[in-house]
């Protein structure tokens, strides 16, 4: 069956009931109690690390966030098993299924296993939330927007400008009155200083990338995270316009990092820029176009690093310089504040004792639909992301870690993982024996693949069914 035609089965099938009261824009309320400061990163606070999990659902410290300083997701506002709360109600609500009616060319392309069925409404996710979402909110580091994962448009996998997720916002200390500059210099014969249109001509279209914030987390409902199509020009065609001094082997790449506001509990330090090898930015480049449009202010305007397939906290903002810098570089102090959400084992003094920054491949449900089928009967779609990792995979597997801990069932990814730049939507037809609690739980069944987040149980998610 064709994409297109499944989509409109699928729509066609689709009988969209309650007036779609959306939550999610603020919806739930700050709980209050729970772990961590109240800033951050979507994560709380500490920076030492989880072991992996023990595969106890109860308080592990991945899931509950009971040590203070555990490398969790769980952060402000998510108050440890405060249950559900009355917004956590199964409800009428279609979220986001109005945006899937936008679209012709589905994505997921797949046979739609409810045909014949009612889509009653969303099941909401428990025991997360807290942070404000869908809403621009802050300044400065702890500036914020946690995107809504519900309302992902499934059909395109691309988020829009406005609701792209947001760490740290618009600098402003940054002197708009004058020309951007940009130096790649360091240790080279000679620096050269480059004006936007000087960039401008050299960009070209890059592609779709997603960008997570390594402290991606349950409190902001996992919002920090979002794809979109990039315009730019590739890093290493801007590092061959100078020669580096024999002494020169890192490429430290700096972003002007200026607020008047500190970040509260002092939780994000100045001086964003991180070090790299130059083969580490061979796919590297310097986006000036972000879905089409210039680089939006909030976003790194007028330019900003992306290297795909790393922490977002690598994807430099707003930057000014270039430099070659000698082999024993000392890191930067956003390495060290970044260090442990990016899997290093220490707060490393030197940048060459940092592992790359990547992220394995990872998944997690975003919507869980309760559906009325023909015969009366309910049934359950889980819907969700795959994305990160090294290598095409197809060995997705789900696992419900309650009543009890659960065997992995296969999930199909329809259609195949095709690239590991962005994420894949899959879906799994859920059918929970009477009422539960259930942690759901993606795994990756295949030794031979790192998956050190699901390893944690890092994105475990919660439904009440
Ligand atoms: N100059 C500067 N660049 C920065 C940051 C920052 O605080 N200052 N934050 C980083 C982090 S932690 C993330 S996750 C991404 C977020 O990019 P976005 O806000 O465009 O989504 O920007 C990175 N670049
Ligand atoms: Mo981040």
């Amino acid at each position: 069956m064709t994409r297109t035609a499944d989509r409109r089965e699928f729509l066609r099938n689709a009988v969209f009931v309650g007036a779609g009261l959306l939550l999610g824009c603020g919806g739930e309320g700050d709980s209050g109690t729970g772990a961590g400061g109240a800033s951050g990163d979507g994560f709380g606070g500490g920076d030492g690390h989880a072991g992996p999990d023990t595969g106890n659902d109860t308080s592990s410290a991945p899931d509950g966030g009971t040590t203070a300083d555990s490398n969790t997701p769980v952060d402000a506002g998510f108050a440890q098993d405060s249950g559900p709360s009355p917004t956590d109600a199964v409800h009428g609500d279609t979220g986001g299924f109005a945006d899937i009616a936008s679209g012709d060319a589905g994505t997921t392309g797949c046979p739609n296993p409810l045909a014949g069925g009612q889509l009653l409404g969303l099941v909401p996710f428990i025991q997360e939330g807290g942070k404000l979402m869908a809403t621009k909110y802050g300044v400065g580091w702890d500036g914020r927007y946690y995107c809504d994962l519900t309302k992902l448009n499934l059909d395109t996998m691309i988020n829009p400008i406005s609701e792209h997720f947001i760490r740290t916002r618009y600098p402003d200390q940054i002197d708009t009155t004058k020309p951007w500059k940009l130096t790649i210099g360091g240790l080279v014969d000679a620096p050269k200083t480059l004006a936007m249109a000087d960039i401008s001509p050299l960009t070209k279209d890059m592609g779709v990338h997603l960008m997570e914030c390594s402290g991606n987390g349950k409190g902001g409902k996992f919002g920090l995270i979002s794809a979109a199509k990039w315009k730019g020009v590739p890093v290493p065609k801007l590092l061959a316009m100078v020669k580096p001094k024999a002494a020169g082997k890192r490429v430290l790449i700096k972003g002007f990092d200026g607020h008047s506001t500190p970040s509260e509990n002092n939780h994000s330090k100045p001086g964003a820029s991180w070090i790299f090898t130059p083969e580490q930015l061979e796919n590297a480049f310097l986006a000036t176009e972000m879905n089409s449009k210039p680089l939006p202010e909030d976003h790194g305007k007028p330019v900003r690093l992306l290297v795909p397939g790393w922490y977002g906290c690598c994807n430099i903002k707003w930057v000014t310089d270039i430099q070659w810098v000698q082999d024993d570089a000392k890191s930067t102090s956003q390495m060290k504040e970044f260090a442990s959400r990016t899997h290093q084992t220490a707060a490393h003094a030197l940048a060459k004792s940092f592992k790359p920054a990547t992220m394995d491949q990872v998944a997690m449900p975003i919507r869980v639909e309760r559906w009325k089928l023909a015969d009366g009967t309910q049934a359950h779609m889980i819907l969700g992301v795959m994305w990160g990792g090294y290598e095409l995979t197809e060995k997705l597997a789900i696992e419900f870690s309650a009543p009890t801990k659960g065997p992995l069932h296969p999930v199909e990814v329809c259609p195949k993982q095709a690239t590991n730049q962005t994420w894949t939507l899959w879906r799994y037809l859920w059918n929970p024996k009477g009422p539960m609690t259930a942690q759901i739980r993606m795994r990756i069944d295949d030794p031979k693949i790192p998956t050190r987040r699901l390893d944690m149980g890092w994105y475990k998610r919660t439904v009440k069914v």
